[in-house]
């Protein structure tokens, strides 16, 4: 059996108070795992923008203090906490994904896979640590395997998102959505997923270079949408058409809400989009979808811009019959799913490996929106 030398002291990026100093702590403790637990040796984390959001604290629910952040971690198992009831091995592949634990069992929640809306769950690196550190316990039940031959640092940012265009959940359990995701399925199967779109149809990605969103594009193209997308700047405009994207906006170039709306419409068609999914971290996107989406249209909301309010005009909702859906997280399959379809090489994210060390500049870059795609600390240096 694989085995290794834990230390009593790793490296950490903890931070005490909101938008306070991001210090790196060299001879952080190493948590030792207790029952029901493993300790994960961290090689790689994504930094999402959730994670600024912690660091900011500008959502409703306030996370832990002090904190170390991150969720999106993939590394090793070391350590299994004395007395833990797992199949995982020492040495096995795995994920630390945002969900760091729920309840599983007990609740209408769990017990139909909606785990992320139990109310026992608690987050990883918001409000338990993180992955921004060299050691980081996760509930035993929660560690996402990792398929053999994925690289680490691309597993670390894939954990998500197939949610938003596969079906609900109750149709995980007759088994059919994992292949409602091919390509090649036949437009019947994948009516139920959020966007409520079939292949051929246009979706909106808003925010579309983002590291939600440049994964939201090829997963869209994947399955046969025509995908016009939204956001800014060169670098990303190339990194998007890379992907097959043939229409792309740029929202900067727009100072007036209307002609942008406009744009949207005439590039999707003339009616409008048949959804819109708004990675976007900006609010005014949601408000625009709001304007664009043709009639019966479809608006999925991800991106989680502070303090930002949906301003739907009901008289036009009702007439137009237009459906806005919320899209929290997966459930443990859904990340399972991802990452097979990552391991195919059916959707690639971009990302730039940088050291741990620079999270702060990390941050500051995704406050501008400078970044394309992902950056992925290295945890091991
Ligand atoms: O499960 C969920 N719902 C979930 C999971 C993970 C993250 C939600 N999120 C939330 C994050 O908290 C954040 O609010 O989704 C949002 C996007 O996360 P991200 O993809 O990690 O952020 P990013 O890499 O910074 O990308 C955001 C993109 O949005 C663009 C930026 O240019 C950037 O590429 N953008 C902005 I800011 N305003 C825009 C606008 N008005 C816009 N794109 C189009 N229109
Ligand atoms: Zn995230």
């Amino acid at each position: 059996m694989t085995s290794f030398t834990v230390p009593k002291v790793a490296t950490a990026v903890v931070f005490d108070q909101h938008k306070g100093p991001l210090r790196v702590e060299r001879e952080w403790p190493v948590v030792e795992p207790e029952v029901g637990e493993v300790l994960v040796k961290i090689a790689y984390s994504g930094v999402c923008h959730s994670d600024l959001h912690a660091w900011h604290g500008d959502w409703a629910d306030k996370p832990k203090l002090p904190l170390i952040g991150g969720h999106e971690g993939a590394g090793q198992v070391v350590a299994i906490g004395k007395g833990t009831k797992t199949k995982l091995k020492i040495g096995a592949a795995v994920g630390i994904k945002w969900l760091a634990t729920a309840c599983l069992d007990s609740c209408e929640d769990c017990l139909s896979g909606n785990e992320g809306l139990c109310a026992e769950q608690k987050a990883s690196g918001y409000d338990v640590d993180g992955t921004f550190q060299q050691y980081a316990i996760s509930d035993a039940r929660y560690v996402t395997p990792i398929p053999e031959g994925l690289a680490l640092e691309i597993a670390a940012p894939r954990e998500r998102f197939l949610r938003l265009f596969c079906s609900q959940p109750p149709e995980a359990l007759t088994g059919s959505r994992t292949q409602s995701y091919a390509p090649a399925s036949p437009p019947g199967e994948q009516s139920e997923r959020q966007t409520n779109t079939k292949p051929g149809n246009t979706v909106v990605i808003s925010g579309a270079s983002g590291g939600l969103g440049h994964l939201g594009t090829q997963y869209a193209l994947a399955i046969g949408l025509r995908v016009v997308a939204i956001d800014s700047g060169e670098e990303k405009r190339k990194m998007l058409e890379g992907y097959g994207v043939k229409d792309f906006i740029d929202f900067k170039d727009f100072a007036d809400e209307q002609a942008l709306i406009e744009e949207v419409r005439k590039v999707s068609g003339g009616r409008g989009p048949h959804a819109s999914v708004v990675f976007s971290a900006g609010a005014a996107a949601y408000n625009h979808a709001l304007k664009y989406l043709r009639p019966r249209g479809t608006l999925v909301c991800v991106g989680l811009p502070a303090g930002a309010e949906l301003k739907a005009d009901v008289y036009t909702t009702v007439c137009t019959g237009l459906r806005i859906v919320g899209s929290n997280i997966g459930n443990r399959q859904d990340a399972i799913e991802a990452l097979e379809f990552a391991a195919r090489g059916e959707v690639m994210p971009q990302i730039t490996v940088e050291p741990l060390e620079n999270l702060e500049s990390v941050f500051d870059r995704m406050e501008r929106g400078a970044i394309a795609g992902r950056i992925v600390l290295d945890c091991q240096a």
